[in-house]
């Protein structure tokens, strides 16, 4: 017994060995030439996107985050779930007081069962616009893929650019009261593609050998907008998403909100003396939305190819029109968990604790004294919430260290409702204005451990009826159900998915729909849910998760680093 440990510690610690377990993050301002000009961007270690973290399977990485700009930050790890360990998750506020210029922070992340594509990005203000990377989690030594082995692995990250600092758009977004100034530019893998204006010699080249298999792993770190993402005459094999395996499912295109990831399997199997785009633009359908039309690109080439690129046409994909909500829907409600022996699945199947939020955008009355401020629909100021209450991110000190400790008051209340406060129809063509006016507050919910929950996401027509990517840190949860028009509690549930359900950590709330999420809250911490569209995070919709310690030692948060960052 005691030789088996042994050698098994052996075999682990060569496996490990294969990644670095510790990482260092310098974030600092760093020139970056795109759209004909060069500017100062927030960085990690100068790289834009950022570097990738490579890891196996249920190991823990430490990384050292040292603040070398003027700007305040904090690092996230998206799709990480950190078992009790909320003081490594990130969120500016919530579980961390910020990174001040000149200081560090020793970060740990715990992998448990992520498998797959997860990422990282700053959670503080909008420095996630530029900040942010890849974390490939492989299996298990010893393990393979559910999936053949593929020839090459390649991230696929897009992204979204401004012209001027995001820091000014941001400013010039909260002072307006209206929408963000639209963008001039997505990204892929940090650059615009052949149709935006000196952006040729970058553009992002992949190239692949006939007969092969290749593994995208696809992230969208765009702020505001989900994307259609297509590969021309390829078609993509979806095989994992947000960190988890699904079923096969092959499609010309996909969807993929603000947060989300796609493990897709691309097959060299077209005429390789052509080149190929892959491109990528944005879908929204709302009322009064603005968001930029443009499309960004890439090129496949094929090693066998030996013709000149610069003069070869290249064609487009097909990518659905901007505002095709069906060909969103029918992708997403498509997916499923893998649900393997190697790769099970626990859907709670009795739900002890049953929520419903709404998830709105809302309109405030334009305050006497700024009257510049209300550039909103009417002259109002654009909100939104959850449940009818816009979070307020507390200013000076956060909800993790104000609740260990047990010493702060008055930083939050527990009072965030079980169920919308006004029940009418959610999704109704007109709605009376007056129901367009949140409540503002700091409320967080209180979550036994191990409790099994059950979240429906209620979408409104209030303002304007819009997708929301919801993302909840802390956890995976399954996507049990979903539907168009209000949740119906007598019937809905009866067409729950408890069989196969995707694992996610971001899903989409349809325009004008809702969603069905569960969930065990075996997880103790502060976790926040938020949709990861910035500008309806910027404007309250958001809400914190508190989850309880259990009784056992092995149930607690774990104890505080030695520093965390001071307000
Ligand atoms: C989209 O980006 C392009 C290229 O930067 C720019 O020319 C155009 O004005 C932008 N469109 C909108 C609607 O902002
Ligand atoms: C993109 O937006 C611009 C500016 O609003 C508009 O002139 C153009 O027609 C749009 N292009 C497409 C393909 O919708
Ligand atoms: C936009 O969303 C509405 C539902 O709110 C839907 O009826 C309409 O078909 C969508 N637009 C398109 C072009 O799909
Ligand atoms: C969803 O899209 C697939 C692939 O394009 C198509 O075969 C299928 O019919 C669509 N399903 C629905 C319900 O529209
Ligand atoms: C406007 O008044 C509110 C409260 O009366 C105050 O908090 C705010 O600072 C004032 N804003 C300006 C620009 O004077
Ligand atoms: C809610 O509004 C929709 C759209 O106007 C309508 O079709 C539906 O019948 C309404 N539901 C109820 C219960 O009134
Ligand atoms: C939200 O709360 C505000 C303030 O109490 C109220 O005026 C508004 O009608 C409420 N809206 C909804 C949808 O509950
Ligand atoms: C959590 O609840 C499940 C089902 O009720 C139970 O089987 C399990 O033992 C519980 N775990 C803990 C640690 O309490
Ligand atoms: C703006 O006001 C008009 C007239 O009162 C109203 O019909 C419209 O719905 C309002 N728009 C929004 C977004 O509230
Ligand atoms: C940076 O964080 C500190 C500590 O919370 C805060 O006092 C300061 O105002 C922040 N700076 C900016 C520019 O937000
Ligand atoms: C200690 C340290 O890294 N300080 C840096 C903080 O940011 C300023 C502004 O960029 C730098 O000049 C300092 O070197
Ligand atoms: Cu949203």
């Amino acid at each position: 017994m005691a030789m088996k440990t042994y050698t098994l510690f052996f075999i682990l610690l060569l496996a490990n060995a294969a990644f670095a377990n510790h990482y260092q993050f310098i974030v600092k301002e760093t020139s970056i030439e795109r759209l004909c000009k060069s500017k100062k961007i927030l960085t990690v270690n100068g790289k834009f996107p950022g570097p990738t973290i490579y890891a196996n399977k249920g190991s823990t990485l430490i990384v050292h985050v040292y603040n070398k700009s003027k700007y305040n930050i904090t690092i996230h790890w998206h799709g990480v779930k950190q078992p009790r360990n909320p003081w490594s998750d990130g969120p500016e506020y919530i579980t961390q007081c910020p990174i001040q210029p000149g200081s560090q922070f020793k970060q740990t992340i715990i992998l448990s069962d992520e498998e797959g594509t997860i990422w990282w990005h700053a959670h503080n203000k909008w420095a996630r616009a530029t900040v942010h990377g890849a974390i490939i989690v492989y299996p298990n030594p010893g393990h393979s893929y559910p999936f053949p082995k593929p020839h090459a692995e390649i991230p696929i990250i897009l992204g979204e650019w401004w012209k001027d600092s995001v820091v000014e758009v941001l400013k010039e977004f909260v002072g307006s009261g209206g929408q963000p100034q639209t963008s001039d530019a997505f990204l892929i893998n940090g650059q615009p593609g052949d149709y935006y204006p000196c952006s040729k010699h970058g553009t992002f080249k992949l190239e692949i050998k006939s007969g092969k298999t290749y593994l995208l792993r696809i992230l969208n770190a765009a702020m505001h907008e989900i994307l259609f993402f297509a590969i021309r005459n390829h078609k993509l094999t979806i095989v994992g998403t947000d960190g988890s395996y699904t079923k096969p499912l092959t499609r010309d295109f996909i969807a993929i909100s603000p947060g989300q990831t796609f493990d897709c399997l691309l097959k060299a199997n077209q005429n390789p003396n052509n080149f190929y785009y892959m491109a990528a633009r944005a879908y929204t359908n709302g009322t009064n939305v603005q968001f930029n039309n443009s499309t960004t690109t890439a090129i496949i080439k094929y090693q066998e190819n030996n013709y000149n690129f610069n003069n070869s046409p290249i064609s487009l994909p097909y990518l659905p029109s901007y505002y095709d909500t069906p060909s969103t829907i029918n992708f997403s409600v498509s997916l499923r968990s893998l649900a393997s022996k190697i790769h099970p699945i626990s859907v709670p199947t009795k739900v002890k604790t049953r929520l419903v939020s709404t998830v709105s955008i809302n309109l405030l009355p334009c305050p006497k004294n700024n009257t510049r401020s209300c550039q909103g629909p009417n002259g109002t100021r654009l909100s939104a919430s959850m449940n009818n209450i816009s979070f307020l991110t507390p200013p000076r000190y956060n909800i993790l260290e104000a609740y260990y400790y047990n010493r702060v008051k008055g930083v939050f209340g527990a009072d965030f409702p079980d169920f919308p406060p006004y029940v009418f129809n959610y999704t109704d063509d007109v709605l009376p204005l007056e129901l367009e006016l949140p409540k503002f507050g700091t409320q967080v919910k209180v979550l036994k451990y191990n409790t099994t929950v059950e979240l429906v996401l209620q979408g409104t027509n209030l303002v304007t009826g819009l997708d929301h990517p919801m993302h909840l840190h802390g956890y995976n949860f399954y996507v049990v159900g979903w539907g168009l028009g209000n949740f119906d509690e007598k019937y809905d549930p009866k067409n729950y998915n408890l069989v196969d359900p995707p694992r996610r950590n971001n899903v989409v709330v349809p325009k004008n729909g809702w969603v069905a999420i569960r969930f065990r809250a075996d997880n103790p911490g502060v976790w926040t849910m938020h949709c990861h569209i910035e500008r309806h995070l910027t404007w309250g919709m958001q809400t914190v998760f508190i989850v309880k310690n259990g009784h056992k030692p092995e149930e607690h948060i774990l104890p505080p680093p030695h520093y965390m960052p001071p307000c």
